[in-house]
């Protein structure tokens, strides 16, 4: 049915997914939509990538270079990395099948602050974006695009390819009209203009992406396909330790007077620890609630629901399928109350620091001086990637970092002598949480912080081992930051050689 599609001009475009695959060359730079496994083309990629199968059975080299907004699905980075057809991925993945290919060396991946994309597609730093493919609710009689669950960087594919393949997905609530912020401010340096967002719920844009109808090369419809199944799981008693560390914790800058009482707008990243925060602010004693953050997961409409927030700023609904029904059941009641912006400007370091954000992400590892590795397992396997965790560490008004304070078991402690790999340093880095305790950085020196850290987060079957490695290394000789330097990575390097960190 051509019926989302309401201009008519375009109805000559609409096409197969296969002839739509048939359009992207091998070679091409394709800007895809896509945030958090919501919001990304479900056809075309797997069309796409059955081409380059063919391809390469056919002895044909052909791989194209992958830019999305960040994660996506099996049926896009799963089924394109499968049939190795990708050169150059950026900027976030969290995808089994391709993480594999980037650290078999089969594929490259740049992984940069999600903030950074759009704008270093327009520094011209990226080189030339040939193609966008981008999912929509459907396009209107003036040929304007109504966004789908997530924005991303759509609107800067839309603007920078020469060619804009569309696909329309029908499983998508049509009233999700309206909700959508796409900001057409851009301006480059030295002309930009400050982004005036004062409050998390002001609008500076547009409901809608423009594209010049000459641009559209092909339009595939009526893709029935859901967003990916974001599993939503109640949190586990660590989870619920770590977040009622975190709500003690703002309940008593509160009474210091610090954080105003209804906090200031909240920043979460994905996961169990997030989402158990989140619920757990569901019975706290918080009112009137803001947040201004990247991904909407279910708990955060279930906080909107009880009143207890009033709205949220993101770029990407990441539902369940509970959540989706639940969305799409009250939209009216939810579109009031939620704005999905580019992720240029849910994640600006800009607005992020004037709204003084509370940022709660997540970490793989921590150092006794308090550096965070977000990305890296054992100092040389990507994980996903950095994702918007750096805009929100360093310009937030108060950033946490959280995880269990062990891994595989007990084979691994998540405070370490020295991290394996550093994306978040100390300049950036200010509370730490695990279950064990909360390690509050602010204001202290590096061998103050350690004395936190290893005292308050650390599991203690490790707590008397990072002890003693503190302070031989304070008998050192060691200077300000005290390590042993032949030693410090020296609980990876065990891991790998004998499967524990444990002597
Ligand atoms: O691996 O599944 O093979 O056992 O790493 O760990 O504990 O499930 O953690 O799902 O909360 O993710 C940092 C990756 C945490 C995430 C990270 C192993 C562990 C497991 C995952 P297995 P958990 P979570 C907004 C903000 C960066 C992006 C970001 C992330 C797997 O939070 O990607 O913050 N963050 N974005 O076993 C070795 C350790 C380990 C370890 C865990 N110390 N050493 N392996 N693992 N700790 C969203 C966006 O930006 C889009």
């Amino acid at each position: 049915s051509l019926s989302r599609i309401k201009c008519q001009a375009l109805h000559a475009k609409v096409m197969s997914a296969e002839q739509a695959a048939e359009l992207i060359p091998s070679g091409a730079t394709v800007g895809m939509s896509g945030f958090t496994g919501s919001g990304y083309p479900k056809q075309i990629p797997s069309a796409l990538a059955k081409r380059i199968r063919e391809a390469h059975d056919n002895g044909k080299a052909f791989k194209i270079n992958v830019w999305t907004g960040a994660s996506t699905a099996p049926e896009l980075d799963g089924a394109l990395a499968e049939a190795d057809g990708i050169n150059m991925r950026l900027p976030y993945q969290s995808d089994p099948t391709c993480r594999n290919k980037i650290n078999t060396g089969q594929m490259h991946y740049m992984d940069i602050h999600l903030s950074h994309v759009a704008q270093y597609a327009w520094f011209g730093f990226l080189g030339k974006l040939n193609i966008a493919v981008i999912e929509v609710a459907g396009i209107r009689e003036d040929g304007s695009l109504i966004p789908a669950a997530s924005v991303g960087n759509n609107k800067t594919w839309i603007d920078q390819a020469d060619k804009v393949i569309i696909e329309v997905n029908y499983a998508l609530s049509e009233k999700l009209e309206g909700m959508h912020d796409i900001y057409y401010g851009t301006a480059l340096p030295p002309h930009r203009k400050p982004v005036l967002i004062n409050e998390p719920d002001d609008r500076i844009g547009s409901p809608y992406y423009q594209c010049p109808q000459e641009k559209i090369i092909g339009i595939v419809v009526e893709t029935y396909d859901r967003d990916r199944v974001n599993h939503f799981s109640e949190p586990d008693e660590v989870a619920k330790k770590i977040a009622s560390h975190i709500l003690n914790f703002l309940k008593e800058e509160v009474r210091k007077g610090i954080l105003p009482p209804n906090l200031l707008p909240l920043q979460s990243g994905v996961g169990d620890v997030s989402n158990a925060v989140i619920s757990g602010l569901q019975h706290g004693e918080f009112d009137n609630l803001t947040a201004y953050t990247e991904v909407i997961q279910d708990g955060m409409l279930g906080l909107i629901k009880s009143g207890k927030l009033k709205m949220v700023s993101a770029t990407s609904l990441s539902l369940s399928p509970d959540g989706v029904d639940e969305l799409n059941e009250n939209i009216d009641f939810y579109r009031e109350r939620i704005i999905l912006r580019t992720q240029e400007i849910s994640n600006h370091p800009e607005v992020i620091r004037r709204l003084g954000t509370i940022a709660i992400n997540g970490m793989i590892e921590c150092d006794i001086y308090g550096n965070v590795n977000s990305t890296h397992i054992m100092g040389s396997g990507i994980m996903n990637g950095i994702g918007g965790s750096g805009d929100f560490a360093r310009n937030s008004f108060i950033s946490f970092f959280v995880r269990p304070s062990i891994a595989k078991n007990g084979d691994i402690s998540a405070i370490v002598p020295m991290v394996s790999h550093v994306d978040h340093t100390e300049h950036d880095v200010q509370i730490i949480v695990t279950e064990q305790g909360l390690a509050d950085l602010r204001g202290l020196s590096p061998r103050q912080r350690a004395e936190k850290i290893i005292e308050n987060c650390a599991h203690p079957d490790y707590k008397e081992a990072l002890w003693d490695y503190f302070h031989r290394a304070q008998q050192s000789g060691a200077q300000h930051t005290p390590h042993i330097l032949s030693e410090a990575l020296s609980w990876h390097d065990r891991y790998l050689k004998t499967g524990t960190m444990k002597k």
